[in-house]
């Protein structure tokens, strides 16, 4: 069982856990039973836990030099933090190192992915600083023998920290790539986005003991390849909300609503307009929680990731 939540009161302290801070000083820790990392983000909502990935039972924290790791009998935590801002040789790094790690623990697929560097939009050797990382990224998958479209879930997003975060969740057996039929596979995008295209699957679908789940991409307002409504933050967000069914209609019919959202705002003052689109589209609202962060478009200002899963 893989348990998930935006944030929970108070949980077991013998569940081996994930847990993402935004507003601490950027870093990774880890403590007997938990990987804690703070990759950066700015909370626009009031808790700064926001994500709680947890297992029952004990795990084994282990560290292999810039490699964190918390190993459970059912799933591998590992995350990945350089300070300084080489971005391309830091992602590059970071993929090969902890790829390297997991493979080597019998977790040899990553099923959800988070990446996390400063200046996205900055330029940095002739390239802006996105495609550095996505050239990066693409090389250590070279060298790793890994196809692109093996890849899971994944979000990457511009913060103020210096340096580069990447954390992943692994496991033993493979989950299921899902692909949107509204948008083109990110991994065949046309070179004008990057001369490397990303590597990343829009959505991860897993089976656990409490039924499916889907993770969810970072999601933005793209059909096709291209970038729709600039500047129209509503707008986006309901392009994004269309994304955001047509995927879990992909996923299956048996795969639950949304346990929970995330949205990373380039502009925190959209956030009323955002959350009457998400207030107009869903039922029942799920958990949101608000987050400013930089969408690797300069013209996307909003992006949506979560997770479908049965909630008690
Ligand atoms: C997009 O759909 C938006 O490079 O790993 C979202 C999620 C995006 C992950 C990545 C990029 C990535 O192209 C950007």
């Amino acid at each position: 069982m893989l348990d998930t939540d935006v944030a929970v009161a108070a949980e077991a302290a013998t569940d081996a856990c994930l847990h993402v801070h935004a507003d601490h000083p950027p870093g990774i820790q880890l403590a007997p039973n938990c990987l804690s990392i703070a990759p950066g983000l700015r909370s626009l909502s009031r808790d700064p836990l926001i994500e709680i990935w947890s297992l029952p039972g004990t795990g084994r924290a282990a560290r292999a030099g810039t490699v964190y790791l918390l190993e459970h009998e059912d799933a591998l935590f590992a995350a990945w933090h350089r300070p300084d801002d080489a971005l391309e040789a830091n992602t590059r790094d970071a993929y090969r190192d902890l790829f390297l790690a997991i493979q080597a623990r019998g977790f040899t697929y990553p099923i959800r992915i988070w990446n996390y560097f400063s200046r996205i939009h900055a330029e940095e050797c002739g390239l802006e600083r996105y495609q550095s990382f996505c050239i990066g990224r693409a090389r250590a998958l070279e060298e790793l023998g890994v196809a692109e479209d093996r890849m899971p879930a994944a979000t990457a997003i511009g913060t103020g920290a210096p340096g580069l975060f990447v954390y992943l969740i692994a496991a033993r057996e493979p989950g299921a790539a899902v692909e949107n039929p509204r948008q083109v596979s990110a991994y065949h995008y046309p070179e004008q986005y990057s001369p490397e295209s990303p590597a990343f699957a829009r959505a991860t679908r897993i089976e656990t003991a409490d039924g499916p789940q889907l993770l969810l991409s970072g999601t933005a307002s793209i059909t096709g390849h291209e970038s729709r409504h600039a500047g129209d933050c509503p707008a986006q967000a309901r392009e994004i909300l269309a994304n955001l069914d047509a995927l879990h209609a992909a996923a299956g019919a048996d795969i639950p609503p949304p346990a929970w959202l995330r949205v990373y705002l380039r502009r925190p003052e959209d956030r009323p307009d955002v959350a009457s689109v998400l207030a107009e589209h869903y039922p029942r609202l799920p958990p949101l929680q608000w987050v400013q962060g930089d969408v690797c478009r300069r013209e996307l200002l909003v992006e949506i990731e979560g997770v479908y899963a049965r909630t008690p």
